[in-house]
């Protein structure tokens, strides 16, 4: 499968090289890297997004290569008083576009265009949470049936928070007798709307019995709906495992900290849902 494609410009001597260096410099581009050869060099722009358009029919462009950039008459005028030579003069183009044709060396064609505003893509909307904790206030809800495993992924959990900024002044810690009742807290926490988001720790190890799966499916299925009833984030912290030593290596052994990634989930989701109500 294809991983990138290349549009080569090969010179046919120092002149050409760097005037084909200055062309795309002036475009905007920055030298991602070069080499030096016996009897070769080169040196690479990397573009912030490149296509391949297949077209037919009338309205192509006479050029191999074809750079959208920001503002056409900027561009223009730039290339001009670098002394690239102007093949075809910039004009509005029935595509939507204002366009002209630039020859930075003999016989080498190249389009550039910006879109007229009307017909400016509009650029998808993307809303990212922040891992910052500052001025954030958080609950969180640690069982204490395997206090030996749950308050390391509390230790965990409030050390990604501080490290994000969070004053321990916004922090409120609950305590639960087992699993099973966090759901519970974090809904109590939840409705009263004090905190943005709740980080909710706890330990299952599967016993003799299925006690540990009816455990372990109640307290995620609780945690879920909390957060999807309430619309308060949750971080969801709960190990279930076959075993203590599968429970050590997730409460901050071998597979990291279990609670200091439920943190950071909340944190997060947390400047998400602000981001998006900001709009
Ligand atoms: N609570 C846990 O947090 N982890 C477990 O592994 C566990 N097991 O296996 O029994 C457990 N049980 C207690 C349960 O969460 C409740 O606290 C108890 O049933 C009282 O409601």
């Amino acid at each position: 499968m294809i991983r990138n494609l290349f549009f080569v410009r090969r010179a046919s001597g120092d002149a050409d090289y760097r005037a084909w260096q200055r062309f795309f410099t002036e475009l905007g581009l920055e030298a991602a890297g070069d080499w030096q050869g016996r009897q070769n060099q080169g040196v690479l722009f990397r573009t912030p997004q490149a296509a391949i358009e297949l077209g037919m029919g009338s309205d192509f462009p006479a050029a191999d290569l074809v750079c959208e950039v920001a503002d056409a008459n900027a561009a223009y005028e730039v290339l001009r008083a670098g002394g690239c030579k102007i093949a075809e003069e910039i004009a509005d183009r029935k595509f939507g576009g204002r366009m002209f044709l630039a020859e930075p060396v003999p016989g080498q064609r190249i389009a550039v265009f910006s879109y007229l505003p009307e017909k400016q893509p509009q650029p998808v909307r993307t809303c990212e949470g922040a891992l910052s904790a500052q001025g954030l206030r958080f609950g969180l809800v640690v069982s204490r049936f395997n206090s030996f495993i749950t308050e390391r992924l509390l230790q965990g959990a409030l050390d990604a928070l501080r490290r994000s900024g969070a004053r321990d002044q916004d922090l409120t810690v609950l305590r639960v007798p087992g699993a099973f009742e966090i759901p519970a807290a974090a809904r109590t926490l939840a409705e009263q709307r004090q905190v943005d988001a709740i980080v909710c720790l706890g330990c299952v190890i599967r016993g003799e019995t299925t006690h540990y799966e009816h455990i372990a499916t109640e307290v995620t299925r609780g945690i879920g709906q909390c957060a999807q009833e309430t619309g308060v984030p949750h971080g969801y912290g709960l190990l279930t495992c076959e075993n203590l030593e599968q429970a050590i290596d997730r409460a901050g052994l071998k597979a990291g900290n279990k609670g200091f990634e439920a943190a950071m989930a909340a944190i997060e989701m947390a400047n998400l849902k602000k981001s998006v109500a900001r709009g």
